[in-house]
């Protein structure tokens, strides 16, 4: 299943044979049409659907969407997006992030230069770019313009050529041979043009679309400052993943992505972006300008694929890769400053704006710490991160739930939350200004906004318990738990 990590088609390929793809052979209008019914198949738990006859498009030239959708069987739920990671269909949320996990302990891996690659198929130089004739959609009405890349990640390299930046950022269509998109200060691809522009120069910069599953969600992955995503695609996958040159800048891109842009940032030419529904499920009245992204080659497979996220209400691949790989790096964060958490997870339903964390309650008690200094601990280490950074409330509860559920989490925010003494608003910290609940006085400030939920009992402090929970789990012997569980089929129930 690894292969399907390595390479889209294998991947659509599988989805297919688990009957979690559909081929859209029927005439579709990129122009809202397409994701329409990919809003749909999100919110409804289908089959990523794969369009192959697209209005206005070349022919041959394909979308796919919901790449990373959930899947309405709960036993499956997470199956597409534990194919990314060359894991088995009955993933549970903990494996995925232990998973993912796991890789910021090996060893890099860097990626291997061959010298061609299913990439190279076709090649436009110059005048014959014309990102028109893909089939460019149109995600939301009121959007500022179409999408070219929802689901594709920039390629910049430091200066130096020490640090290789891979980061997933949306782009819109600014023309025949041009795209316009963030480049926000706070992530790589804007630490990485600040280099670059210190020394008078425009950023060499490429643009992956249909790259290998692994590769797309590691470059959705905050890893920290300087730490290049391709040899921890190479640590995740177990080998370097096959990287070519493109023709212009020399920047290496994976062998067989569907299509790569390649060209530069401008230093300083601007344009109108957006507004564009959003990862929070709001969408905003007005855009901003943005850098100009120049496109001097472009090339592509035969019958390229363009996947897509059509960004809004949970779940979509906002939620469930972008805050899978967030949930990873907190988690892996709070260990490695020797915090007692047991588990990170960016709960989809709060459509990546809060992670809930899970406390070992044995291990707090032995820190000897009050809820308050506890807190700012907590605080001090998240926040501050780079992951961290970009999420604006933490929910502290005991490990005795599993954080991935969301009705435990409710019932530990409406049970366990004291809203006069346990609710922590911090002004002072540094705030990520898409989060769409922060005023005027906030962004002007760049502050405020975030806050810690703390659901842990004072008692769990001196490694106490207020209550025992009472429920199957937790309230019978666990002899007794596993003889009901082994005899189920015999009370005559269909399913264990
Ligand atoms: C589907 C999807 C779309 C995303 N769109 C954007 C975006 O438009 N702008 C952005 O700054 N981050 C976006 N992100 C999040 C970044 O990819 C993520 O924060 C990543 O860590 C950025 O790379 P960096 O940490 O190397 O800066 C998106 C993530 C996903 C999964
Ligand atoms: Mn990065």
């Amino acid at each position: 299943m690894i292969e399907s990590a390595l390479d889209l088609r294998t991947f659509i390929e599988t989805l297919r044979q688990r009957n979690d793809l559909v081929d859209v052979e029927t005439v579709v209008d990129p122009i809202l049409e397409a994701a329409a019914i990919i809003r749909r198949v999100y919110e409804e738990r289908l089959p990523a659907p794969l369009f192959h006859n697209l209005t206005g498009a070349m022919p041959g030239a394909r979308l796919l969407g919901a790449p990373a959708g959930l899947l309405r069987n709960r036993r499956l739920a997470y199956s597409r997006l534990a194919l990314h990671f060359g894991l088995p269909e009955t993933t549970t949320a903990p494996e995925l992030v232990e998973k993912i996990r796991s890789a910021v302990k090996a060893r890099p891996i860097d990626p291997v230069v061959v010298d061609t690659g299913p990439v190279k198929e076709n090649k436009w130089i110059g005048a014959q770019v014309d990102l028109n004739q893909f089939p460019v959609p149109l995600l939301h009405e009121a959007d500022g313009g179409r999408y070219f890349a929802t689901y594709g990640f920039h390629v910049v390299q430091s200066p130096d050529g020490t640090w290789d930046s891979w980061g997933i950022g949306r782009m819109m269509l600014n023309g025949r041979n041009s795209l316009v998109g963030p480049a926000m200060a706070t992530q790589h691809i804007g630490q990485v043009r600040k280099m670059w522009t210190d020394l008078g120069k425009p950023t060499p910069w490429a643009m992956v679309l249909g790259a290998p599953p692994a590769a797309v969600a590691v470059a959705g992955m905050p890893l920290p400052t300087g730490v290049s995503e391709p040899g921890y695609i190479g640590a995740l996958l177990g080998q370097g993943l096959p990287v070519v040159r493109t023709e212009t800048n020399g920047l290496l891109v994976p062998a067989n992505a569907e299509i790569v842009l390649e060209g530069e940032i401008s230093l300083s030419e601007q344009a109108m972006e957006g507004p564009m529904g959003e990862y929070h499920g709001y969408q905003h009245h007005q855009g901003n300008v943005q850098p100009v992204f120049h496109v001097h080659a472009v090339t592509f497979r035969n019958n390229p694929i363009l996947p897509i996220c059509v960004a809004g209400l949970p779940p979509e691949e906002n939620h469930t890769i972008w805050g899978t790989m967030i949930s990873a790096q907190l988690l892996d964060t709070c260990q490695e400053a020797g915090l007692p958490i047991d588990m990170a997870w960016c709960s989809y339903e709060a459509a990546t704006c809060w992670a809930v964390l899970a406390v070992d309650p044995v291990k707090l008690a032995s820190l000897n710490t009050t809820a308050e200094e506890f807190v700012h601990r907590v605080a001090d280490v998240v926040f501050g991160s780079h992951a961290g950074y970009l999420i604006p409330k933490l929910i502290l509860v005991g490990n005795d739930l599993d954080i991935t559920h969301i009705d435990e989490v409710v019932w530990a925010l409406a049970t366990r939350h004291h809203p006069g003494s346990d609710h922590y608003s911090l002004p002072e910290v540094r705030a990520f200004p898409m989060v769409p609940y922060l005023n005027a006085d906030d962004k002007q400030r760049g502050t405020g906004g975030k806050a810690i939920i703390n659901c842990l009992f004072p008692e769990q402090f001196q490694g106490k318990i207020r209550a025992a929970t009472a429920s199957f789990k937790h309230s019978y012997p666990e002899q007794l738990v596993n003889q009901v569980l082994a005899k189920w089929q015999d009370y005559g129930f269909k399913e264990r």
